[in-house]
């Protein structure tokens, strides 16, 4: 008998149903009532954490959970110790920078000596320290595309997909600079005995993925 391994998921938002649908193709059975913040499988040695995104790289560091499913973005932001194992192609985005559509744009310098709302502050910090880009970083936690409208921001960085949440609220995406997706993360010191669990789960992974392209 393999020793059980916990991997931690997104209770319910963009990664949730991706990541168990990965799971399921594995042909890993589980029940997953809503509601619940931990299942067993029914086939196999593992269990399920439901969490926020934002408390996985966290659990998965302290060794909480030995795996986890996160997005490359929130695992960056959060900066923890955790082994990175696969790409795992689903929930893809951008971190962009955007402003107000009427305002002329003429390269980064727009933002020197200027006010950017954003719910990533490491992943813009880094990005302005490297670009010699002197701005202030007004973090919230949400709802940052209205920051430049009332008045609490020049411009926003903030998740891209379509587009269509900056051009609602009246702004352009003028700079790429981060690209994301989901990734498979596992705690840096698991032991051997997990370790061939893990081997197992990986195996049937790249089985799927493999079938996939
Ligand atoms: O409750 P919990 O904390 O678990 O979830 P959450 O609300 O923090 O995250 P959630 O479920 O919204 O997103 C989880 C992850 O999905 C993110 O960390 C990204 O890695 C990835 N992802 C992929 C996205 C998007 N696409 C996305 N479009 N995350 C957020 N968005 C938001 C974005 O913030 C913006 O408000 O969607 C809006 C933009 O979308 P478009 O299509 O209008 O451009
Ligand atoms: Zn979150």
């Amino acid at each position: 008998m393999n020793q059980v391994i916990r991997i931690a998921v997104q209770k319910s938002g963009r990664l949730s149903e991706d990541s168990l649908k990965l799971i399921k193709e594995c042909g890993i059975k589980f029940y997953n009532g809503t509601g619940k913040l931990k299942s067993t499988s029914t086939n196999f040695p593992i269990e399920f954490l439901y969490l926020r995104d934002d408390d996985i790289p966290g659990y998965v560091a302290d060794g909480v959970a030995d795996l986890g499913i996160v997005g490359q973005n929130e695992l960056v932001e959060k900066d923890k110790e955790v082994q990175v194992i696969k790409p795992l192609g689903f929930s893809k985005c951008r971190l962009s920078l955007a402003i107000p559509k009427g305002e002329s744009y003429e390269g980064l310098s727009y933002f020197q000596g200027k006010r950017i709302a954003t719910s990533y502050p490491k992943i813009l910090g880094d990005f302005l320290r490297d670009a010699g880009i002197q701005a202030e970083i007004h973090e919230i936690s949400g709802s940052v595309e209205i920051a430049p409208s009332i008045g609490l921001a020049a411009g926003i960085c903030d998740i891209v997909s379509s587009g269509s949440t900056l051009m609602m609220n009246g702004l352009k995406e003028v700079a790429e600079i981060f690209k994301s997706e989901a990734v498979l993360i596992a705690h840096p010191d698991l032991s051997a005995e997990k370790q061939e669990t893990v081997e197992k789960l990986l195996f049937r992974m790249n089985a799927v993925q493999t079938g996939k392209n």
